[in-house]
Formats: C-alpha cells, sequence, structure tokens
C-alpha cells in the first residue's frame, strides 16, 4: 500500500537553505519514501512566542507516497531531524530541521505525538503558501479548501528564493 502525505520542512540555524536540500535528500533515500513534488524554498520571518528575535526560517512543503503508518512516518522524520542535529529544546526555539507532517490521506489524528491535519496549518504563511505552489486544489479535512485558507493569511514576511 502506498499513501499521500504532505511534508512541512523548515529551518533557521546552521545554513538553513543546506539543511533544507538535505533534508529533501534524506527523504528521497528513505527505502519508505518517495518524494513526488517539491515546493521552492521561501524566506520567512520567525514566528515566535511574545515576540523574541530568531534567524528567519528556510521553509518548503513535499508531497510524498509512503508505505509507512501516520506513527511510523513520524518517526522516521524524527530520525532524519536528529541526523541534522536537532535538539528538543523548547517547543518554540531555533532548530536546524523541523520535519512535520501536515496530511496524511485524509486521516485525522490526535494523539499524545501526533496531530493530523497540524493544527496550525491554517494559520500559517508559511506553510500554506508553499503549500498551494505544488497542490492547489487541496481539500484539508476539517480546515476546508486550502484556496479558502489562503484569502485568510498575509503575504508579508515571506519571499520564494
Ligand atoms: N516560523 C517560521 N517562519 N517558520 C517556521 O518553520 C517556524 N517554526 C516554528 C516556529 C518557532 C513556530 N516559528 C516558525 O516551530
Amino acid at each position: 500500500m502506498s499513501f499521500i502525505a504532505y511534508i512541512a520542512l523548515g529551518s533557521n540555524l546552521n545554513n538553513p537553505i543546506l539543511q533544507i536540500q538535505q533534508a529533501f535528500t534524506n527523504l528521497s533515500e528513505h527505502p519508505d519514501i518517495d518524494i513526488v513534488k517539491t515546493s521552492s524554498l521561501y524566506r520567512s520571518e520567525a514566528l515566535t512566542l511574545n515576540q523574541e528575535p530568531q534567524p528567519d526560517y528556510i521553509n518548503a512543503v513535499a508531497k510524498i507516497t509512503t508505505s509507512l503508518s501516520a506513527e511510523n512516518l513520524l518517526l522516521a522524520l524524527n530520525k532524519i531531524e536528529n541526523k541534522h542535529g536537532r535538539e528538543r529544546l523548547q517547543k518554540w526555539d531555533a532548530r536546524t530541521l523541523d520535519l512535520d507532517i501536515l496530511l496524511y490521506e485524509n486521516i485525522q489524528i490526535s494523539t499524545e505525538v501526533l496531530t493530523i491535519p497540524h493544527p496550525e496549518i491554517s494559520k500559517r504563511n508559511f506553510v500554506l503558501i508553499p503549500l498551494a505552489e505544488i497542490a492547489e486544489n487541496l481539500q484539508i479535512p476539517i480546515f476546508g479548501q486550502l484556496k479558502n485558507l489562503l484569502k485568510t493569511i498575509s503575504y508579508k514576511g515571506i519571499n520564494k528564493i
């Protein structure tokens, strides 16, 4: 069986452009993951808690197919993050690499470790704008049409690179 999923990539430490490019390579080299499409890379102002300053992020998204369950896909993504020296300090800290499952088929899951669709998907321009580049007609469980979500976000502070 092969399942469609969308992954968000983000980095704002240690050469973020290279981190994202290498993460695409890591995903494509995984035996149970195939990349179908990748978005451009975007430079985006950090969204932070209490506007504490952080370096800009590089963000992108990928459409993949995988034989892994959502839980095992998360474990595979965590392994790739760890290869990139990701340290889990605090939720809103700067990071070398963040890989989030945005969507997995049309499932809805909410456990301690995994919530799909990603709960912040509808608010984040650095997710929705690259997603629109590769899947403009996407229908997102709970949140609705991507096209409608795009009408509600700011286009400031994000640039395709
Ligand atoms: N801000 C931007 N612009 N991009 C991210 O990927 C990102 N990731 C995060 C927080 C700290 C919420 N801010 C971000 O985890």
